[in-house]
């Protein structure tokens, strides 16, 4: 049974989140970690934003807080939860620290946010983002690492990158037309078109809308959901899925067999199927 228990990290730390520790004390104050027991040698970790007097506004020191996280995390930690200090998400890049930038520093800049936000997406366990309120630009670049997303009823998005002149330079062009096409990307992108939460949802940028204040508990319970999974499939949703949906389908179906056999040959498969069979494990749940 998955156990939920939200706890200050040094209570939930033992010998084998050392590590956590000593990279807890070397984060920048706007990037704040805390570890919930699931059980006795498995955690989430919560990864929060904490610059909610610049609306999570993503400055080169925050930037390399999260990638230091992300590199660090320990084996035990199987899933982690995204969110934002405050009403928002994040209002994106740190506009502050891009007006003296010039062009070879734009190229050096954006390379390094897609180095760190490649290592948030194919790192080691699945990212649960929590959105709210502003998840512009950068912060909506940030929100497309994660693998599921849980948006709060006053989440908005927008890319008013035309209006300042720029681009994106997160991943953004990459990763969000996956979610939501080209065409309506483009549209945010010329017009400075907002969508709120709703039509976030309906076009397919979140995966749940909760009501206000919902989105911690959602993004923790499917966490939950997402710790009592074998690895083995966690990593190959993580690592095999994206690639297989982009390869030529003769390389994707060469790809998927071997990943299914892999998959099924740990023995923590063997395992589940033989408690399916006899009648240990849960069925599969009918819609409500
Ligand atoms: C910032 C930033 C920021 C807020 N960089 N400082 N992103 C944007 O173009 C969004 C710009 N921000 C906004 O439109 C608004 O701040 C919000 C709609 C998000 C929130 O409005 P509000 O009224 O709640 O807050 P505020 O008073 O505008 O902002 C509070 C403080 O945060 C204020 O600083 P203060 O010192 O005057 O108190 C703001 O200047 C500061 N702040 N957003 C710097 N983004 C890899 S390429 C990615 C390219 C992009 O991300 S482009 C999109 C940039």
């Amino acid at each position: 049974m998955v156990r939920l228990t939200p706890a200050p990290m040094q209570d939930a730390l033992d010998s084998t989140s050392a590590p956590l520790a000593d990279l807890a004390s070397r984060l920048p104050p706007s990037v704040k970690i805390v570890l919930l027991p699931v059980q006795s040698d498995t955690q989430i970790l919560v990864v929060t934003l904490a610059r909610a007097h610049k609306r999570n506004a993503l400055d080169d020191t925050t930037v390399l807080g999260l990638a230091a996280v992300f590199e660090a995390l320990p084996s035990t930690v199987r899933a982690v939860v995204l969110e934002g200090e405050g009403e928002h998400f994040s209002a994106g890049l740190d506009l502050s620290e891009l007006s003296e930038r010039d062009t070879v520093a734009g190229i050096a800049h954006s390379r390094l946010w897609h180095r760190i936000f490649e290592n948030i997406q194919f790192g080691q366990v699945p990212v649960i983002a929590v959105l709210k309120g502003a998840v512009i630009g950068g912060g909506l670049e940030l929100a497309c690492t994660a693998h599921l997303r849980v948006a709060e009823t006053s989440a908005y998005y927008a890319l008013p990158e035309g209006q300042r002149g720029i681009f994106v330079g997160g991943g953004g062009s990459v990763r969000l037309p996956r979610l939501i096409g080209v065409s309506r990307m483009a549209d945010m992108m010329l017009t400075g078109r907002t969508h709120d939460a709703e039509a976030g949802q309906a076009m397919g940028i979140s995966h749940y809308l909760v009501d206000a204040g919902k989105g911690r508990d959602k993004a923790l319970q499917l966490a939950g959901k997402v710790c009592a999974n074998a690895p083995m499939t966690n990593f190959a949703v993580m690592h095999a899925l994206p690639r297989i949906a982009e390869s030529d389908p003769a390389a994707g179906y060469l790809t998927e067999s071997l990943m299914a056999a892999i998959a099924q040959g740990d023995e923590e498969a063997k395992r589940r199927i033989r408690d399916f069979l006899a009648k240990r494990a849960p069925k599969v749940k009918v819609p409500e």
